[in-house]
Formats: structure tokens, sequence, C-alpha cells
């Protein structure tokens, strides 16, 4: 591993956590039985539509499954009701190769019982595998109110957090999310949580932060288009919806990019990534005083960017090249 990553020029010295997963981030769903675990992992990595989850049977086993991507996501569930943490099992199998346990919370039931299990898996995971990042997310926010919604989400939040101050765990790596499927939320959600993953991520960020300089866009994304995760942006403050919005622009763009243009590989199907990078391009009508921009990068990741209020069909020269630029910066950072 140690070679590939020396391999990278534009390796910036951080590694990334889970170190036998490189390129193939590894998480771990947890939480009690029904908070919403198989229903993240389907809508997220198969592509179920939200509805479709009020079937789904509860989980007995360990499950694994994964998407084959740009990178292959490996995303695993373990049970809510199994006590992990007795020597029946062998914790080494669990949790050798995970790089984030994502610990769902359902923000429409009680959640006292889950705080406690959550903090027994917190301490035992800093102990043992202090590595891995663990990401709260308080699901099923959905079905609340405004206020009550964030009520609930600060105090999960506080309580945890000044238990395991208690504890004397201050610096755990914990973070907390508010998730529903559906929305864009849990896309998001999980698209930060993947980027703390990956080594690449402060390049990418100083590639997408210049681009935006040069080209003056507003907000840049670097979209999986399979998934919706965006695996980096530039680092300018991100306003609510932006993301919403470029992530309902890659639907239309691929919808009609597969009506017309190459065949994608199809869901669990694995094919070699960038025989043939494609790019489109495709301005949208004014929505505000933005315009919207999406140039395919390669098969699997798309740039999209949300552009200023200067008419880019203007400046499209500048677009082009610099784009360029920024495509072949990337194919040396991933060695395409
Ligand atoms: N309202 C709402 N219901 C959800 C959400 N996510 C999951 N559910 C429902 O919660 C129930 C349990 O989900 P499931 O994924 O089987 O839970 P698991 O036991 O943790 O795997 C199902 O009926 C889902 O439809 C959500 O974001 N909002
Ligand atoms: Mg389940």
């Amino acid at each position: 591993m140690s070679a590939e990553i020396s391999n990278s020029q534009f390796h910036t010295g951080r590694l990334p956590n889970g170190a036998k997963s490189r390129n193939r981030p590894k998480l771990m769903l947890m939480g009690q039985r029904r908070s919403g675990k198989s229903s993240i992992s389907g809508v997220v990595f198969q592509k179920m539509p939200p509805s479709e989850t009020l079937y789904l049977e509860t989980t007995t086993r360990p499950e694994e499954s994964s998407a084959h991507s740009f990178m292959d996501f490996q995303i695993a569930e373990l049970p809510g009701h199994v006590n992990y943490f007795t020597p029946d099992f062998n914790q080494a199998n669990i949790f050798a190769e995970i790089g984030a346990v994502i610990w769902v919370i359902d923000a429409q039931d009680q959640y006292l019982d889950a705080l406690n299990q959550l903090i027994d898996t917190i301490t035992y995971l800093a102990q043992t595998w202090p590595a891995i990042n663990v990401e709260v997310f308080v699901h099923k926010v959905d079905g609340l109110s405004e206020e009550y919604k964030n009520d609930t989400f600060r105090d999960i939040r506080q309580r945890i957090l000044d238990e395991l101050s208690d504890l004397g765990y201050d610096n755990a790596p914990v973070s907390f999310y508010q998730t529903s499927i559906y929305d864009h939320s849990v896309f998001e959600s999980i698209s930060k949580v993947i980027q703390k993953l990956l080594p690449q991520l402060p390049t990418l960020e100083s590639l997408l932060n210049s681009l935006c300089s040069t080209c003056r866009i507003q907000k840049a994304y670097l979209f999986d288009i399979i998934t919706k995760i965006y695996i980096a942006s530039d680092t300018s403050p991100q306003d609510t919806n932006s993301y919403e919005i470029c992530s309902d622009f890659i639907d239309v763009v691929v919808d009609i990019g597969e009506l017309y243009g190459w065949a994608r590989p199809q869901q669990g199907e694995k094919t070699e990534f960038n025989n043939h990078a494609c790019e489109s391009m495709v301005t949208m009508e004014k929505k505000g005083q933005n315009y919207l921009y999406l140039r395919e990068m390669n098969r699997y990741l798309a740039l999209v960017c949300i552009m200023g209020d200067d008419n880019p069909m203007e400046k499209k020269v500048l677009i082009d090249y610099n784009v360029g630029v920024f495509q072949e910066a990337l194919a040396k950072v991933f060695g395409w």
C-alpha cells in the first residue's frame, strides 16, 4: 500500500483511515433494529426508491454489499440486537478494514438506549480501533418539525459529547449529521463520511479551489455519477441547497446521456474505468442569476459547477481550457 501511495505524485502526506481499504472505502452501519440501516444502504448504494424500504426484512446477520462505481464503496451492516463486544465475536474480522462506523439513531423513536449502546461502541473503538471515524446519523428527521428536529439533534449531540467527556474521551473522532432517505441529506452526509477516507481529498480541494478562482465559479463539486456521492468540492462556504441542485442536474444530464450517449455499466457490472473518457458540456438556463455547468471527467466522475452571474458562453474558451487542465491533473492524481 505504501508503494502505491508514494507513486502518487500529488500525495499530500495524509494517510487514509482504515489503511487496508485504500480506494475501497469501507463503511459499517450500526444502530438499533429498525433505525434505518438497510434503508440507507439500499437508497444510496443500490438505487432503491425510498418508499420501497417499507418492505425491507429485518437484517438478522451481518451483511455486506458494495457499489461498483468510481471507487468500490463497501458497506456492511451489523444487526442491532447483537452484542459484538463479547469474546464470542471475532472483532478483528468485523472492524479490521473499516474506515468509518455510521451509527444510525432513529430520531422519531426513544433514543436513550441507543445512546448508551453508542457510547459503549465509541469507547470500545477509541481504545481498540482508534483510526475508525464514528459518524452519527440522527436519522428519519423528515417526520419532525423544524424546531423539534433541531432540538432533538442538539440533545443527542450534547448527551453524547458530555458522556464522552466524563469518560475522558474528549477527542474521540465523532461527527453528527441530520439525515433522511426522503431527501438529499443522506447522500450529502455519506459524501462527507467518504471524503474523510480519501487520501486525495486535500489535493482535489486545492485543484477545485484554483479552478474556481480562475473561472470565477461559485461552487464546484466532483461527483461520482452513479451514486451521487460527491468526493470533493472547493472549500468556499456552501449554500444549503447547492448540493441538491447539482445532484438533480446530474440526473437530467445523465438521463439524456443514457438515451443518446454511451452505455453506463449496469449495477454490479464492473468495467475498466476510463476506457473512453467521455465528455459532454451543458449549460442551463438561468436559475436565479446562476448557471449550472457539468462536464464528465470520465465514465464515473463529473465536474458540476454553480457559475456566477456572468454569462458562461462568453467565457467558454476560458472554462474549456481550465477544465481541461483540471481533468489532466485528476488523471495524474488517480493514475488514469
Ligand atoms: N420516515 C422515515 N422512515 C425511514 C427512514 N429510513 C428508514 N425508514 C423506515 O424505517 C424502517 C426500518 O428500516 P430498516 O432499514 O429496515 O432498519 P434497520 O433494521 O436498521 O436495517 C423501514 O420501514 C423504513 O422505511 C427515513 O429517513 N425516514
Ligand atoms: Mg436492516
